[in-house]
């Protein structure tokens, strides 16, 4: 059974000082790098997702006269309005620095087309659109995914649940995620949502101590 790492939006605009910083977004990091060693010694493949919005996104509060964090309607969907974000080659785009980029095997772009969103790696919001990294992954032969990164409350969420209904089995590590929370909840409330469509929850150290 191969296995694969997928790191969601480990992006410097997730991260203190970024255009929509995760509370403690940077701390994910060192738990991405702790996972990084650890499956490249076992031989598991090593992904990335980066959310790459061109600079006129329709998720952009900016693009509607709204206030970031209020909602609206984007692509017949409920959608949450954000600060300008991710924007395609920009430096708030970038995977963070302190990541070891090197040992990531592919990186994954989302949400560039500028009429929908896409928390999810695998799907846009509608589920119309997918990105490579199903394709990617089954090419791999990989059944088997350790999912971590920003944030736990959309882009982790969405790509969990994706990965379960496309069969994958899927273990989280809790602490390498944080989330948005515009409710105070919400971060509790997906990774229980996670739970009960059939991911495995773990600490780092609870991982690690199993396998
Ligand atoms: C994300 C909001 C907007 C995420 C991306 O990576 O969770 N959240 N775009
Ligand atoms: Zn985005």
């Amino acid at each position: 059974m191969n296995r694969a790492l997928l790191l969601v939006d480990l992006q410097n605009d997730f991260c203190a000082g970024g255009a929509l910083a995760v509370p403690e977004g940077d701390s994910t990091v060192d738990v991405a790098n702790t996972l990084i060693d650890w499956c490249k010694a076992r031989g598991d493949a090593i992904v990335a997702s980066q959310d790459w919005h061109p600079a006129n996104h329709g998720s952009f509060a900016s693009q509607h006269n709204a206030e970031p964090y209020t909602q609206g309607e984007l692509d017949g969907l409920p959608q949450t309005w954000w600060p300008d974000h991710c924007v395609q080659n920009s430096e708030g785009a970038e995977l963070h620095p302190l990541l070891k980029q090197k040992a990531v095997d592919a990186v994954f772009h989302k949400g560039e087309n500028p009429q929908t969103d896409s928390y999810s790696a695998f799907f846009d919001n509608g589920h119309r659109h997918k990105t490579g990294l199903d394709v990617w992954l089954r090419h791999h032969e990989i059944t088997e995914l350790i999912v971590m990164g920003l944030a736990t409350d959309y882009c982790v969420k969405f790509t969990v649940l994706d990965a379960l209904q496309l069969g994958y089995t899927v273990n989280v590590i809790t602490d390498g995620c944080r989330g948005v929370n515009i409710q105070p909840q919400d971060s509790a409330q997906a990774f229980m949502t996670m739970a009960a469509e059939g991911a495995t929850l773990y600490t780092l150290a609870d991982w690690q101590e199993t396998h």
